[in-house]
């Protein structure tokens, strides 16, 4: 793999979207301007924005199933629920994150194995023996490169998500819920120095500040 992958995790409403915009923009934007970031990023870069669930056809599908509460009209059970995620994660990889990283992309992602550690393993409960094996299957063995933990206080971050609109079926569940997947993300950044926590507590234009920052050395480093 030539190319790089940069994942964006962390609770609800940490900004993940909006930061991944930002970063698009900042790295299509310095790659024409700047002949300095040139050295470190070739002029025809594919910079890529993709998410999980939901990055391909079949993913679209899985994350109505999984987040539409409209749609499922009976409760999903928990390890259906991990299939699913892995489902759509293992078609993902397949079919868009593999071949773009091949071609020397850069892809950001909107969540990826983390997620499933933090979410069905300590949120729900799951195996994380079990998960791991998973994760494994579904992605082949690839890693990310990069990974951007947007921490947030969980209730922040759900006020955010609700403000927004009609909240999706994982969002609904109790906020003890919630709090197990924070520690799952805590837990996760203390054992992985690939994981850098980037405090998601402040306004968007500090937080992009700090994520350019960590980026720029890390392109710096992969040159
Ligand atoms: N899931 C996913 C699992 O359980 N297991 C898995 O394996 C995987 C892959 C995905 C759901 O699936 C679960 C996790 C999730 O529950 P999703 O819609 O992709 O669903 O959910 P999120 O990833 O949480 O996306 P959200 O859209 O809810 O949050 P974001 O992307 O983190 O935040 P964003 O940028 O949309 O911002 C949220 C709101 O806050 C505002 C924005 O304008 C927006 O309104 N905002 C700020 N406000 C103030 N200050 C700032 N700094 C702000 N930044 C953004």
């Amino acid at each position: 793999m030539i190319g790089k992958l940069i994942v964006f995790e962390g609770v609800e409403g940490g900004g993940k979207t909006t930061q991944i915009q930002l970063l698009r923009n900042w790295l299509l934007e310095k790659k024409q301007s700047s002949k300095l970031f040139s050295k470190f990023i070739d002029i025809d870069l594919e910079v890529i924005v993709t998410r999980e669930p939901g990055g391909t056809k079949l993913g679209q599908a899985l994350r109505e199933l999984l987040l539409n509460t409209d749609i499922s009209g009976e409760q999903i059970q928990e390890k259906a629920e991990l299939l699913l995620y892995a489902a759509d994660r293992s078609q993902h990889i397949e079919k868009l994150v593999k071949p773009y990283l091949e071609k020397g992309a850069i892809v950001l992602c909107d969540r990826f194995t983390d997620s499933t550690i933090a979410y069905q393993g300590y949120g729900r409960g799951l195996d994380l023996d079990l998960i791991q094996k998973l994760n494994h299957i579904a992605t082949g063995g690839l890693k990310s490169d990069l990974t951007f933990w947007l921490d947030i206080d969980v209730k922040i971050g759900l006020t955010r998500a609700k403000n927004r609109g009609k909240i999706d079926r994982m969002e609904q569940a109790d906020i003890q819920f919630h709090q197990r997947v924070q520690q799952g993300y805590q837990e996760l950044a203390k054992n992985n120095p690939s994981i850098v926590r980037i405090d998601a507590n402040l306004t968007t234009d500090k937080i992009q500040e700090q994520i350019q920052e960590v980026l720029m050395k890390k392109l710096i480093e992969w040159a």
